[in-house]
């Protein structure tokens, strides 16, 4: 009994340790914020640095399918994630860590990346169908920010 009020005093404690901040939804290990403001892709990238965060970054199929199913049906507008092919044309690195995207999560679109401004569609937005295509970077969408549980510091 006293084994037991102990782990749901531990739990209570872990979960309001464990809790986003203001705009932010929990999900996994990361806190997401789905902006309501458009901007154009490095922008977006630095509104979500200050606010703690980075533009969401997919490491998982199931992160991946999260966000989708957050948006697709739901918005009428594209989200900017933290993935482009800047720094070399046609190599899809996510933003931050530079890590080149596995194709095993990939959620590209039918017929997505299709590049069809040769050379300018460097940038990454879920669109409204929930599946991923390459724009250009200076259109203004929505973005998505990423930030992890762990940042978060309410003690
Ligand atoms: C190609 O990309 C552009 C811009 O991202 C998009 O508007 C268009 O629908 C795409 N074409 C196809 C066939 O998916
Ligand atoms: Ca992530
Ligand atoms: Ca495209």
């Amino acid at each position: 009994m006293l084994f037991l009020t102990a782990a749901v005093l531990w739990l209570h404690c872990a979960a309001l340790v464990r809790s986003c901040g203001v705009g932010f939804v929990a999900h996994g290990d990361s806190c997401y914020h789905f902006s309501h403001d458009r901007e154009a892709f490095e922008l977006a990238q630095l509104v979500c640095k200050q606010l703690g965060a980075s533009l969401a970054e997919v490491d998982s199929i199931a992160e991946g399918q999260y966000l989708s199913s957050m948006l697709a049906g739901k918005s009428s507008d594209h989200h900017w994630i933290g993935l482009s092919d800047i720094r070399e044309e046609g190599t899809w690195r996510w933003h931050t860590t530079g890590e080149v995207l596995k194709p095993a999560i990939a959620m590209w679109d039918t017929h997505e990346p299709n590049n069809s401004r040769p050379g300018l569609e460097n940038c990454v937005v879920i669109k409204t169908d929930g599946k991923w295509g390459d724009t250009l970077c200076m259109e203004s969408h929505p973005y998505i920010c990423e930030m992890p549980y762990e940042r978060i510091d309410v003690g």
